[in-house]
């Protein structure tokens, strides 16, 4: 398959837990906001209120097993609907899109977590989504390290967060041979570091990304 058009105003911020997209995220927002035009903030699963509610259904934990298929589905409803309510719009009236999470996630947690035919989520990704980010930043932590940061946050963690260790090893594994594979989309910053530091390396990458394009 030849790759999808990418669109030089939208940005998405991948991870695995305990990461700090979070974090990072509002100071891409305000690096992005301080040359003065509209910038765009949004999150996947979610993004509008059809997408938010589907969110809902896949991170509330429940008696019924979910299956696979079922999840991955589900992300690229939500996803159908994220893209033609919000970033397309957004990205035709001339906005900065900075997306919390998009597609790679989908190869990276349905495809790589729950080992789900990678041929078959891009195939979704072309009939589906159609776009793909400018750019994609990485923030790339040690499995054990990122869940370390996130324990004791909040007592009762949602569905995919009750996964093993072994899942988020295949998912940063998946994220960082999808970076290796495109690294002209691709920026990974080490997420390791204090918080400042990685601060300052997301927003360097954004800057030189958003001056030469
Ligand atoms: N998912 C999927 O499976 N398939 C898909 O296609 C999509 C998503 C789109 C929800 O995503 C779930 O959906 C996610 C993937 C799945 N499941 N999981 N697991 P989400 O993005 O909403 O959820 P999340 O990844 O769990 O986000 P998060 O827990 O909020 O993580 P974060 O944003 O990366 O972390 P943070 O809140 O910025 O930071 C976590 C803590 O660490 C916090 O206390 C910070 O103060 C601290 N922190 C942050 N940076 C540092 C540094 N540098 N040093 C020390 N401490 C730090």
């Amino acid at each position: 398959m030849s790759a999808l058009p990418m669109h030089p105003r939208f940005v998405s911020l991948e991870g695995g837990e305990g990461a700090g997209k979070t974090t990072v995220l509002a100071a891409l927002r305000a690096e992005l906001a301080a040359s003065g035009g509209e910038v765009v903030v949004t999150r996947e699963p979610g993004g509008t209120p059809l997408a938010e509610k589907i969110r809902s259904l896949l991170l509330l934990p429940g008696d019924e097993t979910v299956a696979a298929e079922t999840e991955l589905l589900l992300m690229f409803a939500a996803r159908a609907q994220h893209v033609r309510e919000t970033v397309l719009p957004a990205l035709e009236r001339g906005a900065w899109v900075l997306c919390d999470r998009f597609t790679d996630s989908s190869f990276a947690y349905q495809g790589g977590g729950r080992g789900l035919d990678a041929g078959f989520i891009e195939e979704l990704e072309w009939r589906v989504v159609g776009i793909r980010p400018g750019l994609t930043m990485l923030l790339d932590i040690d499995v054990a390290r990122g869940r370390e940061r996130i324990r004791g946050r909040d007592p009762r963690p949602d569905r995919i967060e009750r996964e093993r260790d072994a899942f988020f090893e295949r998912v940063r594994a998946t994220f960082l041979a999808r970076a290796a594979a495109e690294p002209g989309r691709f920026r990974v910053v080490d997420a390791s570091h204090p918080v400042d530091e990685v601060v300052a390396a997301a927003v360097a990458a954004l800057r030189a990304f958003a001056e030469a394009a």
